[in-house]
């Protein structure tokens, strides 16, 4: 069943087999290319309707990166006459959003780079594909001293990025969620990923983002965001909200706790005010958050001057 594809995907987001916004965006692309290579249908109706169906799957599984919404739009807004040239359109669009992805990362690093200064400590949270590109090529060129990388609970990305900094040799000091205070005066700056930016510049990220946020801005240390032009949300130009995700109630406590009479909450993201934000690196260059809007005009194409009109879905799948 060429079904299973999109299934077999969503459910690997769903498990977080597959996290970090960049990442989900990036599998999401590639997914929609697989089906729409495999699928053998006989006329243009059938094969738009079971795209459609495989863009709802993917757009269902997590709710908070809009990465995963910009990538999925971006495919699905192919052309063509036939079924051969609807395929190919996917194709191709899936390859340059992929491409996109690998770029944005390549000029977000050599960009936050420059930001850096000579012998820094750099803290991070939870595990960003884009953060971890800046620091990387800081560490090339020789400005980072140490990293702080958070533990990032409850499902600890923090050891993923702990592992990537130490394959390369990059002297990393992991500490738990709660000692961001206690070792921010040690740090420089603070770098983070993004899984979504709002028309206002407000970020939203890993849950604990806002607190290191919080502890940046009473320490006076830089709070940097990394993210790509596709975490920049057009939604919230229309006055969507961003829906945070709230996880299973498990990955936060052991059963002899959830057999007991107590609640427990896992919101796996929150929200950071732009107030907070010194920086926005994006692959086209180092914005403060006020211009976040610029950037969901210039580059994903939505603009308040089409509000009125605009159907925010795109074309293949409303
Ligand atoms: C991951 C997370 C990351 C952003 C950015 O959350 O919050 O900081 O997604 O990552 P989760 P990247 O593990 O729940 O998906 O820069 O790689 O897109």
């Amino acid at each position: 069943m060429q079904e299973e594809i999109v299934r077999e995907a969503a459910e690997k987001i769903v498990t977080m087999e597959i996290r970090g916004a960049a990442r989900i965006a990036r599998f999401a692309a590639e997914t929609l290319k697989s089906f729409a290579e495999s699928l053998k249908v006989s006329n243009t109706e059938e094969f738009d309707k079971k795209m459609k169906w495989a863009a709802k799957t993917l757009l269902d599984t997590r709710p908070t990166a809009v990465s995963l919404y910009n990538a999925v739009n971006y495919v699905m807004n192919y052309s063509g006459e036939s079924v051969e040239e609807k395929r190919r359109s996917i194709v191709e669009r899936a390859e340059q959003f992929v491409e996109w992805v690998k770029n944005a990362h390549k000029n977000i690093g050599k960009i936050g780079a420059r930001r850096i200064k000579k012998n820094s400590v750099v803290m991070t949270h939870c595990n960003s594909s884009a953060a971890l590109s800046v620091i990387k090529e800081a560490y090339r060129q020789g400005k980072v001293e140490m990293v702080f990388a958070t533990e990032s609970r409850p499902r600890r990305q923090g050891f993923i990025t702990v592992k990537e900094l130490a394959s390369e040799k990059i002297p990393v000091t992991l500490i738990v969620d709660s000692a961001v205070r206690y070792f921010i005066s040690e740090v420089d700056c603070v770098v983070v990923g993004a899984d979504t930016i709002t028309a206002n510049g407000a970020l939203i990220n890993k849950i604990g983002t806002s607190q290191i946020a919080l502890a940046a801005k009473e320490a006076r240390v830089p709070f940097m965001v990394a993210a790509e032009t596709y975490k920049f949300s057009p939604k919230t130009l229309f006055g969507d909200l961003v829906v945070i995700e709230e996880r299973n109630a498990d990955e936060v406590a052991p059963p002899e706790i959830l057999s007991l009479d107590v609640k427990v909450r896992n919101p796996a993201f929150d929200v950071t005010p732009r107030d907070y934000i010194d920086v926005i690196i994006t692959e086209i260059g180092a914005i403060p958050p006020e211009m976040a809007y610029l950037v969901i005009r210039e580059r994903l194409g939505y603009s308040l001057r089409e509000a009125g009109e605009i159907t925010l879905s795109p074309k293949h799948f409303d």
